[in-house]
């Protein structure tokens, strides 16, 4: 193809959170899809049944693919082999996407362990005013260890990307994000990243007032479709 037919061509992306349970992946997914209708695919919502769920997970996203030109893989990704099988699946399908991780940095090479205690000092907070607003996680009526158990079990299975390495070298582009700060803010990071490497996939920066009524928009309409027992 000719530099100016590669210039043209339709580009599909997928974009990867890369996080633990409360890191407000989906709040800056919904904010996201508010302001550039983007396809949204929440892992959560898939109902477990016939076949493996994470390729059906793969699928839903190579989906919206056809109707969009971006879609957010909502879900924690926080292993190399989910990345590896969402990469691969979705490439299949889609042999033209190309993947961007929104890193949610647990691993900061100074003091992980300091690191770790105010993610999950901010994680928890958030989980547990999320109240039973949420498909899988009732924080008001489970036990609160057993939640607690299940975002350490998030937390230490955590593997960050090593963008020189398989499957991570795939990404086109890692944006680094601070689990701890406001979505807010992780979304104007998104979005100017975005806006920079892909000026026409976001060909500007939505205004202060756009970028917080996006975010408003996502905390009222944070409402899980399915609910499972
Ligand atoms: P997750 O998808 O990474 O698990 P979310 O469900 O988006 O995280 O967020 C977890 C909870 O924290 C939700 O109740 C959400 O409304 C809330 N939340 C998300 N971002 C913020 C923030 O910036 N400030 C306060 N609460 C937030």
């Amino acid at each position: 193809r000719s530099a100016e037919e590669e210039a043209s061509a339709d580009r599909k992306f997928v974009l990867v959170p890369v996080a633990s349970i409360g890191c407000g992946k989906t709040t800056v997914a919904y904010a996201l899809t508010n302001l550039f209708n983007w396809g949204h695919r929440q892992n959560d919502n898939i109902p477990s049944g016939k076949g493996p769920k994470a390729r059906k997970f793969a699928d839903f996203c190579s989906a919206d693919l056809i109707h969009h030109p971006a879609v957010i893989a909502d879900r924690n990704n926080h292993q190399k082999r989910e990345r590896e099988q969402l990469i691969n699946d979705i490439s299949d399908h889609v042999p033209e996407a190309r993947f961007i991780a929104l890193h949610y940095v647990h691993y900061d090479d100074f003091d992980d362990e300091a690191l770790h205690d105010r993610i999950r000092k901010a994680t928890r907070e958030r989980v547990f005013a999320r109240g039973d607003n949420h498909q899988t996680i009732n924080a008001s009526s489970d036990d609160q260890s057993k939640i607690i158990g299940i975002m350490e079990g998030f937390m230490e299975r955590f593997q960050p990307i090593d963008r020189e390495e398989k499957p991570d070298n795939a990404f086109d582009l890692v944006i680094d994000i601070d689990p701890v700060a406001d979505s807010r803010q992780n979304l104007e990071t998104i979005v100017k990243e975005l806006h920079k490497h892909y000026p026409k996939l976001v060909p500007e920066i939505p205004s202060p007032e756009k970028l917080d009524n996006a975010i408003r928009a996502a905390f009222e309409e944070y409402r899980p479709d399915i609910k499972h027992t």
